[in-house]
């Protein structure tokens, strides 16, 4: 179980929960056609935050993974537990306000995922190993305004059958300024663009050797 918890921008911790919709529960969502697939939501209680954090296009965020809102230490156990092998995703949402907003719905890009590497080192060890922190590059040719990002974590362990990937998933509040505009990405939904029987969404991790993972969800839009 983990939550991104809180953000960082310039090296500048944005406060927990400050502009992160925080659930109290740390635990997953499995259904990938219920409406909290895009920000969290039931069963869980996620927390609202008038907070919009400012971020440069073309710079990179971070978002800062914790097993629990009360831990404070960021040691590999602090992070989300070892057995949680799987990508690490990051989408962004263009919203008139993203202090409101409530995500469920079209409009999302992926512009960040890491799945297994050819050492077979899956993208949440990475995190996991690497003190929480999940960079995420915010595209410089966007449009400015305000947006969702959702950061992801994809646990497989108990993936062989559908239902049994656990999602666990925040939505940050940005207001992106100095994008370009020069392109305008494809979109897909949330709840839609993953599905039960996708291969990186049901799968066994364990038997046979993964050689190949195909992470969910469309191809990342770049500039
Ligand atoms: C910025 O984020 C991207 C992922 O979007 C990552 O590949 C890259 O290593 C990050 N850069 C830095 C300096 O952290
Ligand atoms: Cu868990």
């Amino acid at each position: 179980h983990t939550i991104f918890s809180s953000l960082e921008v310039n090296g500048v911790n944005q406060g927990l929960g400050e502009g992160v919709r925080v659930p109290t529960y740390n635990g997953p969502i499995e259904d990938v056609t219920s409406a909290s697939i895009a920000c969290n939501g039931s069963p869980n209680t996620v927390a609202s935050t008038s907070k919009v954090i400012t971020v440069q296009a073309g710079t990179n965020v971070t978002a800062i993974w914790r097993y629990m809102l009360s831990t404070t230490g960021d040691s590999p156990a602090d992070v989300m537990d070892s057995s949680h092998k799987g990508p690490t995703i990051a989408y962004l949402k263009k919203v008139d306000n993203a202090a409101t907003a409530s995500g469920v719905g079209n409009g999302w890009f992926k512009i960040q995922q890491d799945g297994m590497d050819s050492s077979g080192v899956w993208g949440t060890e990475r995190v996991i190993n690497g003190k929480g922190r999940h960079s995420i590059k915010i595209p410089e040719c966007i449009a400015p305004g305000q947006y969702l990002l959702r950061a992801e974590m994809i646990a497989l362990h108990a993936a062989s059958n559908y239902p049994g990937a656990q999602f666990y998933m925040e939505c940050a509040q940005l207001n992106v300024v100095g994008g370009t505009g020069a392109k305008t990405p494809s979109t897909v939904s949330f709840p839609g663009a993953y599905s039960g029987s996708d291969p990186g969404v049901k799968i066994s991790i364990y038997w046979p050797p993964v050689t190949a993972y195909t992470v969910p969800g469309p191809s990342v839009f770049t500039c």
